[in-house]
Formats: structure tokens, sequence, C-alpha cells
């Protein structure tokens, strides 16, 4: 059972979180960035699928990620790797991105001239959908490897996103996911989220809808712009 005092200080948290978190978002709108907040359990495929958007979307917007993670850089290395401007946070023993972390970061660094901005939250299922960070748009992606019934189970992330990417879609003649029954766990919880089923890279998968995707957030884009 939870102490009252425990509730108190837990509310106190998420407040100050969400007016910091309003700050970023006025820090992004006064420099015409539009913030992605990509979310999934750990190894969805969160840094694979941004290399790949950014590949896609670079010709229209000027893009910059935020690495979230507890320990290292080696996402931020990835990202450096194929030419990308990229930052981590690493956050310890925090198991998600908070405001403070992304304010010190947009206080330390310039995004000047950046269009679009990735935050790639930590690996969780469970607590970056508490911490707004000033994100215009929350995108969670959900592997085919997790299992179908991961929206039914963890239902806080995908009733707050905007968009849920079904990931790893060539796998799916390996694994027990249906596309249907995720889609129906989603609908019920979330009936205006965008759902794309996706395979990054070249893997053979008939209805890849990553283009779809890259419309999708391009759209996004230009609309939170000056
Ligand atoms: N088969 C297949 N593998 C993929 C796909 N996308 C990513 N992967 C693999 O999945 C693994 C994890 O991918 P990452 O991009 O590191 O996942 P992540 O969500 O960034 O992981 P964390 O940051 O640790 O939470 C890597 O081995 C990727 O190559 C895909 O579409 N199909
Ligand atoms: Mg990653």
């Amino acid at each position: 059972m939870h102490n009252i005092l425990d509730i108190h200080l837990t509310q106190k948290i998420l407040e100050d979180n969400d007016q910091l978190a309003l700050h970023n978002r006025e820090h992004f709108d006064e420099e015409g960035i539009t913030a992605f907040n990509f979310m999934s359990a750990p190894g969805a495929g969160k840094t694979t699928l941004i290399i790949e958007l950014i590949k896609a979307l670079k010709n229209q917007f000027a893009c910059a990620v935020i690495e979230g993670d507890m320990v290292g850089e080696l996402d931020t290395k990835r990202m450096k790797d194929a030419d990308i401007n990229a930052f981590q946070i690493s956050t310890g023993k925090a198991c998600h991105l908070d405001a403070s972390m992304v304010a010190r970061l947009l206080h330390e660094q310039s995004f000047d001239g950046t269009d679009i901005l990735f935050l790639e939250n930590v690996g969780n299922l469970v607590c970056p959908a508490e911490f707004a960070l000033g994100e215009h748009v929350n995108v969670v992606l959900l592997s085919v490897s997790e299992g179908d019934d991961k929206p039914f189970k963890y239902p806080v992330i995908f009733q707050k996103c905007d968009a849920v990417v079904l990931t790893k879609c060539d796998l799916l003649p390996h694994v027990d996911f249906s596309i249907e029954r995720a889609k129906s766990f989603l609908k019920d919880l979330n009936p205006d989220a965008a759902v794309f089923e996706v395979v990054a890279g070249k893997r053979p998968y008939s209805n890849n809808q990553f283009d779809q995707l890259v419309a999708w957030l391009s759209e996004k884009g230009k609309s939170f712009q000056k």
C-alpha cells in the first residue's frame, strides 16, 4: 500500500516536471523546433528507426537527436557514425528522461537551425509515459517479438501517444503476433492514434508502411513550425 507522503511526493515531482516541460516547449516553439518523443521497451528498434527516418527527412528538415540511456554513449555514437547531430543524456539510475534533463541540455547546447528534434527515451514501456519533456508528438514503438498483448498490459504509454509503430514486421513469420489483435487493443485504448507497420532497412515485408510514417512525421514537422 502507498503511504500518503509517497503519493504527495510523487504528485509534486510530476507537477514540477510538467512546469519544466512547459518551459522546454516554449523554448522549442521560440526556436521553431518540432520535438518528437520516441518511446518503447528496450531494443524495440528506436535508434535503428530514427536513423532511417532522418535519412528520409533530411532533405526537408534539419534534424538532431537527444539520446537517453542509463549508461554510455553507444546510441549517440551510432547516430554520429550516420552523420547525425546527436547529444547524449545519461540518466544514471533513472528509467526515463525527464524535463529537467532536457532543459539542462537545451541551455548547454545550441540547437540553432534545427527543425526536428528526436528525443530517444530510455527503453521502458512504463516510466517514460509519466514524464512530459515538452515534446509536440509522442510515438511509441512495439516490436512484434514483444507480443501483441503489450498495449493491453502496459496501457498508459499507448493511451498517451499520437502514433504507434509496429516494428520488426519482417519477423512476423517467426513469432506469434497478430497485427489485428494488437490493433484491436490499440483501438480500444486510443482510437485516434495512427498505427504503422514498419521494417527498418531492406528487410522483406510486403506491407511496409515506412513511407507513410515519414509522410505523417513530415506533416507533423510542418504543422508545428513557425
Ligand atoms: N529483424 C529486424 N531487426 C531490427 C529491426 N529494427 C531494428 N532491429 C534490430 O533490433 C535490435 C535493437 O535495435 P535498436 O535500434 O538498438 O533498439 P532501441 O530501441 O534503440 O534499443 P535501446 O535504445 O537499447 O532501448 C538491433 O539488433 C537492430 O538491428 C527490424 O525492422 N527488423
Ligand atoms: Mg536505442
